[in-house]
């Protein structure tokens, strides 16, 4: 299924009179304040956030999965997916391919549809998590810091495989997350177990294009619940520090011990040059993968404070992979991305209100609660006609959920695929 301009301006047009005038309101009060508005348009409109395609059926728990009809059940499919869901929000003009779930035989084929839809290929995932069938060796106890070297090398190789995919699709990184750990004290050795990893990433860096990056995502636990080799972003920051330049830090959202400061962590990243990007999402307790920005809005705010500044002052970081990581359980995955992508417009809109010239002013003298008076009046600053403006400028809908629900898009993607294709994904 893909949607054409007038099933988008058909969904706008009892629409446009109300954002008009919530635009023409918001958009004088922010210039009277001396906010270039246009900028902050151009801004959102070029801001693309990169679809994960393990993402698009329903995702689950050990304890069930429950599915959603009309699932993609092959790549295509989820590119076309994709394209539905950047046709709406004109913001998800990317996807992130999880190797082998998205293994094809014409990478050919999927490129020319993607370019078709206006999509390009963000960090390609490697995954030496699970056991592929036939496999000579297998990752139960590690991959990239396994004892045996045969595994470790079947682990090398793979990545370099995933690089090779990426490279035919055009994307320009790879992203490596390890399931790799412990569940029981003395179950590892953590120092041997750290030095395997890091001369394996070290290999896999080799093969890396000049013009690439590897992204180097952490997580505190799951699936082994006692240690995680690469358990924070500590480890990731000197793991990338000891492959070179070209291998930065992953920060997912759902990959921190409650109540650390995510923001924080962003801004000494980019201090330091080291941030290559993000999985977004939103928990409550552990890796939950929610929907962005429905659980803890104002962190994420927060931490599209730092990245507004970090964007103006760290020149030494290099350009930002913005990529959602979610798992869909209870909600349709298309309406989950939406309001994802959403969300992080939101967030990114208030994050660039923020004065930040007085915000500098008011932390040099310790005016702490002025600090908080700069943060909120931006925070509390209704941008959504600012984020309709620019979709609208796009050629997308004013309201992508409701554009979704009046084009009944679930129903017709049922019709086309039926009700029991099954996505591939976690
Ligand atoms: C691990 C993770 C990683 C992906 C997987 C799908 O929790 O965040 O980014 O490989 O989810
Ligand atoms: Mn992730």
């Amino acid at each position: 299924m893909q949607l054409n301009d007038q099933h988008i301006q058909h969904t706008n047009n009892n629409k446009l009179k109300n954002h008009n005038e919530n635009y023409t309101f918001l958009a004088h009060k922010l210039s009277k304040s001396d906010h270039n508005v246009s900028e902050i348009i151009s801004k959102l409109s070029q801001f693309q956030v990169a679809i994960p395609s393990w993402a698009l059926g329903a995702g689950g728990t050990r304890f069930g999965r429950f599915s959603y009809h009309g699932e993609p059940s092959n790549l295509e499919q989820k590119i076309e997916d994709i394209g539905i869901i950047h046709a709406l929000t004109q913001t998800a003009g990317a996807v992130s391919l999880h190797i082998p779930w998205d293994a094809s035989n014409d990478y050919n084929a999927i490129k020319e549809l993607a370019t078709s839809l206006d999509i390009r290929f963000d960090a390609v995932n490697s995954n030496t998590f699970q056991d592929q069938e036939g496999a000579k060796e297998s990752y139960k106890y590690g991959s990239l810091s396994n004892t045996s070297r045969a595994v470790r090398e079947q682990a090398i190789r793979h990545n370099i495989d995933v690089i090779d995919i990426g490279n035919k699709l055009g994307s320009k990184s790879l992203t490596v997350w390890l399931a790799d750990g412990s569940s029981f004290p003395g179950q590892n050795n953590y120092q041997t177990a750290l030095q395997h990893t890091q001369d394996s990433l070290k290999s896999i860096y080799k093969h890396l294009p000049s013009d690439w990056n590897m992204l180097i995502e952490y997580k505190p636990y799951e699936p082994n619940f006692y240690s995680t080799v690469i358990q924070d972003w500590g480890t990731s920051f000197m793991l990338a520090n000891e492959c070179g330049e070209k291998a930065l830090s992953l920060v997912d959202l759902g990959h921190h011990l409650p109540n650390s400061n995510i923001e924080q962590i962003v801004s000494t990243l980019m201090l330091k040059g080291k941030l290559g990007g993000f999985h977004f999402n939103d928990s409550k307790y552990g890796d939950d993968d929610l929907t962005v920005g429905s659980i803890k809005p104002y962190a994420l705010f927060l931490i599209f404070n730092e990245l507004v500044y970090g964007i103006k002052n760290n020149p030494q970081n290099p350009e930002l992979s913005w990529m959602i990581d979610a798992s869909h359980n209870i909600k349709d995955p298309l309406e989950d991305l939406i309001q994802s992508l959403e969300a992080i417009q939101e967030a990114y809109a208030k994050a660039l209100l923020i004065d930040q010239d007085s915000l500098r002013a008011a932390q040099l003298i310790n005016d702490v609660v002025q600090c908080q008076e700069i943060l909120q009046s931006a925070y509390r600053t209704d941008v959504r006609p600012l984020i309709e403006r620019a979709r609208l400028n796009s050629g997308g809908a004013l309201s992508p959920i409701d554009a979704y629900r009046s084009l009944d898009i679930r129903n017709e993607l049922i019709k086309e695929r039926g009700k029991h294709t099954v996505a591939t994904g976690l």
